[in-house]
């Protein structure tokens, strides 16, 4: 069936009161208390079970989860992918190419801003249910690097490359050679320049990264992450976006988990990975958002920077929660097709 495409800005499933009252519980201190006391809250909701229950089965609940505005789009590319039977893993790879192509996304691919010498480099990874993943980084003039990061994890005893040799693959296997900067990556650049300033911005007018979490038929978890990373950085950096753990995690036994934001602040925290490792000992997908974002806030400035996380598990129970207001997500499953906004740990 497909999902119905014109609703928008519904809330997430869990009422507000019980995401302050959760909110709260966190803030308290949940980073410190011992892994079964998050099945020891008082009043526990379904949400609270732990993620390993062996009596749940997983439901044939497919769903489609990305970071951002152009997760619409994206999700929409997913699931005609799960619709016709395909795997999560088909349909993250498909789902996420539809930014990177998309010259009018530029935080992704082509159209992409770049680094403050000009240069567009890209930064991808992808992750099956089984732990099989693969990823590039620094990579520069091609337009779908998340392909070239499932080349990475189907045709190499690797998990990522760099660079040149990340260009080079990527031309073996027979994948384009394009220029990714546009004109109006250019002028915003140009532009940029007469600033002469370095500042990330919080929520970069709503579009950023993607980051989109599939669960198939079959219940098969898969993820994918992509992005053009932060606009203007020092050349040669790279973000969280390319690392397994920190841009993107999955558990086909428990989650999957993925990040948008200042990918340093992610990376200081394995920030997928903590998000799945939390659900892995009980937490639901929105406390164990809820979570990492606290341990990003507790030991780094995080007044002018954002992160994001979302998190689906393998019952396709999700999550969201950000440090600041603005983050958004598209959701997409059976008669369901909707951007979220999701919950903030500041006003
Ligand atoms: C990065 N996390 O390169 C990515 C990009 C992003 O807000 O999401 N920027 O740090």
């Amino acid at each position: 069936m497909l999902p119905t495409t014109n609703t928008r800005l519904l809330k997430n499933a869990l009422p507000r009161r019980r995401f302050l009252r959760q909110g709260l519980l966190a803030a308290g201190g949940l980073a410190l208390i011992p892994q079964q006391s998050w099945a020891n809250q008082d009043s526990p909701s379904p949400e609270m079970k732990p993620a390993m229950d062996p009596i749940a089965k997983p439901q044939n609940a497919a769903t489609v989860l990305s970071t951002w505005n152009h997760g619409m789009p994206a999700n929409l590319a997913s699931w005609a992918v799960l619709e016709a039977g395909g795997s999560a893993l088909d349909a993250v790879e498909a789902g996420v190419r539809v930014p990177e192509a998309d010259p009018l996304s530029n935080s992704v691919g082509y159209g992409g801003l770049p680094d403050r010498e000009g240069h567009v480099t890209l930064d991808a990874c992808i992750m099956d249910y089984d732990g099989r993943c693969g990823g590039v980084c620094f990579l520069q003039g091609f337009m779908h690097p998340i392909s070239v990061a499932r080349k990475v994890m189907e045709e190499t005893p690797h998990v990522l490359l760099a660079g040149k040799g990340a260009e080079e693959f990527a031309a073996s296997q027979g994948f384009e050679r394009t220029k990714l900067l546009t004109p109006e990556a250019r002028a915003a650049w140009k532009a940029w320049q007469k600033t002469s300033r370095y500042a990330p911005p919080i929520n970069i007018e709503n579009h950023d990264t993607i980051g989109l979490l599939a669960i198939d038929g079959q219940g098969r978890l898969a993820g994918a992450c992509t992005t053009s990373g932060l606009a203007y950085k020092m050349h040669g950096r790279v973000g969280d976006s390319p690392i397994i753990g920190a841009g993107l995690y999955v558990d086909g036994e428990v989650g999957a988990a993925t990040a948008t934001g200042l990918g340093e602040m992610v990376i200081k925290v394995c920030g997928s990975f903590l998000v799945v490792e939390l659900m892995r000992q009980g937490a639901s997908p929105q406390q164990a958002c809820e979570e990492a974002v606290r341990r990003i806030a507790a030991r780094q400035d995080t007044k002018a920077s954002q992160v994001g996380f979302l998190a689906l598990d393998r019952h396709g129970r999700t999550g969201a929660f950000s440090i600041h207001p603005g983050f958004n997500y598209a959701l997409t499953r059976p008669g369901q097709h909707e951007l979220v906004d999701a919950t903030a740990l500041m006003p």
